[in-house]
């Protein structure tokens, strides 16, 4: 097996049967700028505590695999500007070489089961890109979620991707999408996406429940938790449409391919709306850390049940 290196808190709170929230570092490498990326992190991270759950940011640092950053290890990562995006692809070749990387959704998953972390929280997954009958651009998050029993609490898939698509894959693929508090499926920056929600799921001890049944029936694989953005916090979609065809557009004409898309994405979206996506994005992400923590209790809560 490999070796993980896990923070004093995260092994303390494994080895005691308390919840654990994992969290991802791409995020903070590639889907925000800094310093904003790491006040985000530290203060995702303190939500996840303030809620009763202990967090663990995934990522590879010197080809050793964490569990759990310290403070310096975070800036380090916040603030390096040649860090490796990893998904599951580059996961092994970046730890063999002794190389340092952030963590997409796809391999946070892969790293929180090995650490034993059932819950994950993170802003939007990735998903079917537009255009990717021709691109075939669809994102490894979406198989992910198909074989690593991980549940991960997001915003839904990004509102940059083409979200009808991503959703059918994710049917096809038999991942439960269950939206939090509402029938319609959200779409990131905003609440509401047109498009009905498979599942719908009004508590976390609801989501913990299909978390657990999902495993005893032997199925792999994960939920995508679709918790809609806080409503004063949302940038409604008409408003943003224009901004993603331009930058679309921008990516397009750029030749922008591969794993580059989102980040470019991000990056236009964040300066075309004079940093108001950022500011929806930050609170979207303590949002989820906060249900993630409720999932990842009540969890904790069915299995101490169970066995006492
Ligand atoms: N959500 C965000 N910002 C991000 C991402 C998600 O709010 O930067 C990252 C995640 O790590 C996700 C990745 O897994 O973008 C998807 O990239 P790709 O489309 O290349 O698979
Ligand atoms: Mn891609």
């Amino acid at each position: 097996m490999i070796d993980i290196k896990k923070t004093p808190e995260v092994i303390e709170a494994l080895a005691n049967n308390r919840p654990v929230v994992a969290l991802e570092s791409t995020i903070i490498t590639h889907g925000m700028p800094y310093p904003q990326n790491l006040e985000t992190a530290r203060a995702v991270e303190e939500e996840v505590r303030a809620a009763g759950a202990v967090p663990a940011t995934i990522a590879v640092m010197d080809g050793v695999l964490h569990a759990g950053l310290t403070s310096p290890e975070l800036e380090a990562l916040a603030q390096a500007s040649n860090v490796a995006k990893l998904s599951r692809a580059d996961l092994a070749y970046c730890i063999a070489s002794g190389g340092t990387g952030a963590t997409t959704v796809a391999a946070t998953m892969i790293g929180a089961h090995l650490a034993g972390i059932e819950v994950f929280a993170t802003g939007g997954i990735g998903g079917v890109h537009r255009g990717a009958e021709l691109s075939f651009d669809i994102s490894a998050d979406l198989q992910e979620l198909a074989a690593t029993p991980v549940t991960v609490v997001a915003a839904g898939a990004k509102a940059i991707l083409d979200l009808k698509k991503t959703y059918e894959v994710l049917e096809t693929l038999g991942v439960p999408v269950i939206t939090m508090g509402q029938d319609e499926l959200p779409a990131f920056w905003s609440r509401r996406s047109g498009m009905a929600s498979p599942l719908r799921a009004d508590t976390a001890l609801e989501v913990a429940r299909a978390h657990i049944t999902r495993a005893a029936l032997g199925l792999p694989g994960g939920h995508l938790v679709a918790n809609p953005i806080p409503e004063e916090a949302e940038i409604p979609g008409d408003e943003l449409a224009p901004v993603i065809e331009a930058a679309l557009a921008d990516a397009k004409a750029k030749g922008i391919a591969a794993k580059d898309v989102t980040p470019f994405l991000l990056d236009h979206i964040y300066h075309a709306t004079e940093g108001r996506s950022l500011t929806a994005n930050i609170a979207l992400v303590l949002h989820n850390a906060r249900l993630a923590a409720r999932i990842a209790a009540e969890i904790v809560g069915i299995r101490a049940n169970q066995s006492g």
